[in-house]
């Protein structure tokens, strides 16, 4: 197994709801470990940037302003197998179809507001981590 970084977001609807040391939590009993962090209020246009993938999904503008609503922790997580533990500990994007004991069955409001964000692939993973830190930020 290889040790991996992988981008994680603590989203506005969690942070409103003072959820950051729960949700955090659950990643540290996991065994992923926070090598970088900051909370940060993000304006529409860089959350527009950073999801730029889905600017074509009926639900781009609305993320958008959701991602802008209020602040949001971004982190490094690194671990053995990390992107794909990230993704578990957080569970379905739905939290109605996400596993019990997820972060989303536990805090998610809905589809939209689901409390966090995780990378899906080593390559947007890295693409994602150099969109919010610099290598000296990345403390092991
Ligand atoms: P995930 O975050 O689980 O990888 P994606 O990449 O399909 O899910 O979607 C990115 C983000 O877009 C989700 N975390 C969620 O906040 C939002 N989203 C996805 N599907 C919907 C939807 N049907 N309605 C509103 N927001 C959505």
């Amino acid at each position: 197994m290889a040790t991996e970084r992988t981008l994680s977001i603590i989203k506005p609807d969690a942070t409103a709801r003072n959820l950051t040391g729960q949700i955090n939590a659950k990643f540290e009993e996991a065994g992923l470990r926070i090598v970088a962090q900051k909370r940060i209020r993000l304006t529409k246009d860089q959350a527009g940037e950073f999801y730029a993938v889905h600017s074509e999904r009926p639900f781009y503008d609305e993320l958008c302003e959701f991602m802008a609503s209020a602040p949001v922790v971004v982190q490094v997580l690194e671990g053995e197998n990390a992107i794909a533990k990230n993704r578990e500990v957080m569970g379905a994007t739905n939290p109605a179809d996400a596993a019990p004991g997820t972060i989303r069955a536990e805090f998610a409001q809905s589809v939209g507001e689901n409390s966090v964000h995780g990378s899906d692939a080593p390559e947007t993973a890295a693409q994602e981590i150099a969109y919010f830190f610099s290598g000296l930020e990345l403390v092991g």
